[in-house]
């Protein structure tokens, strides 16, 4: 980005709008009035609370903050703002109906991209390489993400297709991969369109360690239920062990068993769960009681970003596992091209320095780690995007980080340095896992 001349930045905003507004009506067009406005699960908005949610928040950062208009709909705002209704609540407001939704977006978009003709895209922080844009076109990219889990939740038959990935190349992967000990820089103050939680660019001296080439698989995870581990309380935590009973979790979310094979349901198809995936739908206790039942543990997101980023030739940090190159469909599963991730060992052209693949897309990867913010964290531009995230001080965090984004995430929404953060029972999400150790204890 900051190498384009001002007419290519423009074009490249441009078809980053419309690459998100494509896939927001491919969520929303394949599905009737009802079951736009109905709750698929309480988890998650009505699809069309998403819709406008899109064009409401690109209104007020696009049209108003950056243009200075007035508000369209003033007396919507509070609907669409996701602090003031709990998603539970949602479908019980007085939501604009689908065909309002989708012309209330559609206008607003008309607006911005009449805006982005005419803006200067620096001077202002806001406008500094389109900074602005970009977090609206990551922003209904993340939400589109977010209805195709709702996508996944809902019952009834498919309406979403995707041709599946290639099978993973025959070359022998070790299983893990050493990285040795010393300092590497973290986050970063140079990617244009990074969100505040993933600033500033600072170092960090690490212990060697050694990391799974791939996520887990299916194969691997089978293994673990086979071997009695949802059963035994010595490889849960006790905030796991609680929930595991509470929640009466036995396998991943979505899998069933019948005539003695694992079935899952994937956006509708009922199928054998292929041994070769990484296994997905799991919560962060499942992934730490895994780890600790393999002997083993699950990566800190420092360990995580060191093994994708750090460059010990050059000993500076890459933009992405394979260098600084935006993601192409040679080096990861991202971007809705396929509706599932692919086997592990996918993607050679992928790997990072160390040779570790599969660490950005196909999966969101649990870390070890509580959301916390970088030393220097400033919240930027509004403290609803992290701040409020982060646990006060004295308090016990409630998010655990979750890094390299999953087949559902787009490229633009998608960096080594890009966190993600949830509650540890989620398991709805795009969500599985590696495990890693320490060097130096064998
Ligand atoms: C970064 C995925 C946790 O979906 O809650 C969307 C992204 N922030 N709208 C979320 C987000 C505001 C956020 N996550
Ligand atoms: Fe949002």
């Amino acid at each position: 980005l900051l190498e384009l001349t001002d007419e290519q930045l423009r074009e490249r905003i441009a078809t980053e709008l419309l690459t998100a507004r494509d896939r927001t009506s491919g969520l929303t067009d394949c599905v009737d009035e009802g079951e736009l406005t109905a709750q698929h699960s309480r988890l998650m908005s009505p699809l069309v609370w998403d819709l406008a949610h899109i064009g409401n928040q690109e209104e007020l950062w696009l049209l108003r903050n950056v243009g200075g208009r007035e508000p369209m709909h003033p007396e919507i705002d509070p609907l669409y703002d996701a602090f003031e209704h709990p998603r539970a609540e949602r479908p019980s407001l007085p939501l604009l109906p689908p065909a309002e939704a989708r012309g209330y977006a559609h206008e607003v978009r008309g607006r911005v991209l009449d805006l982005l003709a005419g803006v200067e895209l620096t001077g202002a922080p806001l406008l500094e390489a389109g900074f602005a844009f970009g977090l609206i076109a990551q922003h209904e990219q993340q939400h589109d993400e977010t209805m195709l889990i709702t996508h996944q939740l809902r019952t009834g038959a498919p309406v979403l297709s995707a041709p599946a990935p290639e099978p993973a190349p025959a070359d022998r992967l070790p299983s893990e991969v050493a990285i040795p000990a010393g300092p590497f820089t973290m986050g970063t103050d140079t990617e244009p369109w990074a969100l505040d939680n993933e600033r500033p660019a600072h170092q960090v001296d690490l212990p060697g360690f050694a990391i799974d080439t791939t996520p887990v698989s299916n194969a691997a995870y089978q293994r673990f239920i086979e071997d009695g581990g949802y059963q035994e309380p010595r490889w849960w935590s006790p905030q796991g062990w609680a929930h595991r009973m509470a929640a009466k979790l036995t396998a991943p979310l979505f899998w069933s068993r019948a005539d003695g094979q694992w079935l899952r349901r994937r956006f509708g198809h009922l199928e054998p769960v292929p041994a070769a995936e990484p296994v997905l739908h799991v919560t962060w206790y499942e992934a730490d009681a895994y780890a600790r039942w393999a002997g083993r543990r699950l990566p800190s997101e420092a360990e995580w970003e060191k093994a994708a980023r750090h460059d010990p030739v050059s000993g500076r940090s890459r933009r992405f596992p394979w260098g600084d190159q935006p993601p192409g469909p040679q080096h990861a599963n991202l971007g809705q091209r396929h509706l599932q991730p692919a086997p592990v060992g996918s993607y050679p052209e992928g790997a990072s320095p160390y040779g570790v693949r599969q660490l950005i897309g196909d999966v969101w990867e649990w870390t070890a780690s509580d959301f916390t913010p970088y030393p220097g964290f400033r919240a930027w531009p509004y403290r609803e995007y992290s701040e409020v995230f982060f646990a006060a001080p004295g308090e016990q965090a409630e998010y655990k980080v979750l890094r390299g984004g999953s087949f559902a995430v787009a490229p633009v929404a998608c960096r080594g340095t890009f966190r993600n953060w949830d509650y540890p029972i989620r398991r709805q999400i795009f969500a599985g896992f590696r495990t890693a150790r320490d060097l130096d204890a064998s």
